[in-house]
């Protein structure tokens, strides 16, 4: 049976700063996704979900066993929410991966707005993502604990857009801390990484 761990954060609770503080990293990271981790572990015991990968339990869980789902599921979006970021001011995309925003959105600056408004337009607690669909980059958004592998979707980048992810910094203004992580917090880097092997 699987057991979920709580990874290190790959850079230092500060390193964010000032886009997400530490103070936000410690309570989001420490505490939020310890919590999933740990109920996780204990709803997968319960209910014998014997699946040794974590996309698995993902899939077999939705909308068929809710605690099982919920608090794996979100392990898996919060692993990759940490991987994804980094202190990346106006940070370059690579050019293969530029090339393709620009095939299916237009432009960089479209794509953004689009990934915006998803998660602006995410009603109550949920992520938006860029996805890889049939070869196609597209923007989504699913609601709570959602990857956007139940729908077949290939996550690139997703954005946690719970409260939890930036009351401490932005109080409630989700449109200010959208645009700040979509402008300086990706490690574009790693989302071509996986552009390329995906496509
Ligand atoms: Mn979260």
């Amino acid at each position: 049976m699987i057991n979920l761990e709580l990874p290190d954060l790959p850079y230092s609770k500060d390193a964010l700063a000032p886009y997400m503080s530490a103070e936000t990293l410690e309570l989001h990271h420490d505490k939020h996704h310890m919590a999933y981790v740990t109920n996780g572990n204990k709803f997968i015991k319960e209910n014998n979900f014997n699946e040794d990968s974590i996309e698995d339990i993902v899939k077999n869980s939705y909308n068929k066993n809710a605690p099982v789902f919920n608090n794996v599921s979100q392990h898996l979006n919060h692993m990759h929410f940490w991987e994804i970021m980094k202190h990346n001011p106006n940070g370059k995309i690579p050019s293969e991966l530029e090339n393709k925003i620009n095939e299916d959105f237009g432009s960089v600056e479209s794509m953004k707005e689009a990934f915006i408004n998803a998660g602006i337009g995410q009603f109550g607690s949920g992520w938006c993502w860029l996805v890889l669909n049939n070869g196609k980059l597209e923007i989504t958004k699913t609601p709570n604990a959602e990857n956007p592998i139940v729908h077949g979707h290939t996550p690139l980048l997703g954005c946690d857009v719970w409260e939890h992810s930036y009351y401490v910094d932005y109080k409630n203004r989700r449109p200010d801390y959208l645009r700040a992580f979509i402008d300086n917090l990706v490690n574009w880097e790693k989302v071509s990484e996986q552009f390329s092997k995906n496509m």
